[in-house]
């Protein structure tokens, strides 16, 4: 019988996913039943997921073994109450690709001080500032999960200082890795430029408060592709307008898209990009969500399980 999986990831990504899942569930050996329509959900065996789709109720489907979640951020999925089922989340090359460009062309941007160039040409030659050496430059990353290692790894390929964060120790070549409360302040002081890539649960909520953003160089420089609430926005403006920081590269926001009235949208050192930092790409994802499905139907422990309890 066939293997039933409800594509519950809202009509605009149905179009993109369509063809790449049904050759990844065939390169896979798989007999689904792939549909974007769910007419009776307890014959459902699988959910693929992505914010804002059609699912908010969970319960009706008894039968469901897994919901594979497209985004690699669970906070908007992870307390519903009515998902029992297991929740893995998204792990692709593509993305993880993705987010190592934008986190890599940033921090260059602002290392450089290309800006100076860009918005500064006025005909005028003058005496040339010289930025650092990248290994006169201190990066923090903070996480170092599958995105937050590989930009990490990266930083430290162009030779760059960088210092990681996590929950739990973590080594990552050429990255001096620190965690806990000690290992937080220990990264950000002295830190020229700090890199978010923490899931949103509540430990991280408001993570770069007014104290911390204190403890980086003055000057210094917040690229946050993760999520919006890891930094309080306040904090953030008073930072920039005292001169604490020089520059923010937000990607994420409390509320998206972005309103139109926000200080940051006004602000001459703030840099909104709409949550474009690194998207999931169909082809490598359906690859990814195959052989889950294929683990489930094997017995065999899924990939890139959701620890419910740590929210991530
Ligand atoms: P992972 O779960 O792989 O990594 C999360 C990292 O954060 C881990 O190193 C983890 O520590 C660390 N962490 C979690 N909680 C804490 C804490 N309380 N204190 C210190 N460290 C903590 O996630 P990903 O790397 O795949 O993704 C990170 C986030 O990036 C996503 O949750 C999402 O919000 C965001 N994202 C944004 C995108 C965009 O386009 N803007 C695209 C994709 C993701 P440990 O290693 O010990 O578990
Ligand atoms: C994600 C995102 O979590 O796009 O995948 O933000």
């Amino acid at each position: 019988m066939a293997i039933n999986v409800y594509f519950a990831a809202g009509e605009r990504l149905w179009p993109e996913y369509r063809a790449p899942l049904t050759r990844a569930f065939a390169e896979a050996g798989l007999d689904v039943a792939l549909s974007d329509a769910c007419t009776d959900p307890t014959q459902v065996d699988y959910i693929i997921f992505a914010p804002g789709g059609v699912i908010t109720d969970f319960a009706p489907f008894t039968r469901c073994k897994a919901v594979l979640n497209l985004w690699a951020g669970v906070e908007r999925i992870v307390g519903n109450a009515t998902l029992v089922q297991p929740l893995c989340r998204m792990v692709d090359p593509g993305l993880t690709e993705g987010m190592v460009e934008y986190v890599v062309g940033h921090v260059l941007r602002h290392h450089l001080g290309m800006d100076r160039h860009l918005f500064g040409q006025d005909g005028v030659w003058r005496n040339a500032v010289i930025p650092p050496l990248a290994r006169e430059r201190r990066v923090a990353v903070l996480g170092l999960g599958e995105l937050g290692a590989a930009c990490a790894t990266a930083l430290a390929a162009l030779r760059f200082d960088v210092v990681g964060w996590s929950r739990t120790p973590k080594a990552v070549p050429g990255v001096r890795c620190l965690s806990g409360a000690d290992g937080l302040r220990a990264a950000l002081t002295g830190a020229a430029i700090v890199v978010t890539l923490l899931p949103l649960t509540a430990e991280t909520e408001n993570l770069m408060n007014a104290e911390r953003i204190g403890w980086m160089a003055r000057g210094g420089v917040i690229i946050n592709p993760g999520r919006g609430p890891l930094i309080d926005d306040a904090a953030l403006l008073a930072a920039l307008d005292s001169g604490q920081l020089a520059h923010a590269t937000l990607d994420v926001f409390r509320v998206e898209p972005l309103p139109v009235d926000h200080p940051f949208l006004a602000h001459p050192r703030v840099t909104v990009t709409p949550h474009i930092a690194a998207d999931t790409r169909a082809v490598s994802a359906s690859v990814v969500v195959a052989e889950n499905v294929r683990r489930g139907e094997a017995g065999e422990p899924f990939l890139y399980l959701v620890d419910r309890k740590q929210g991530y």
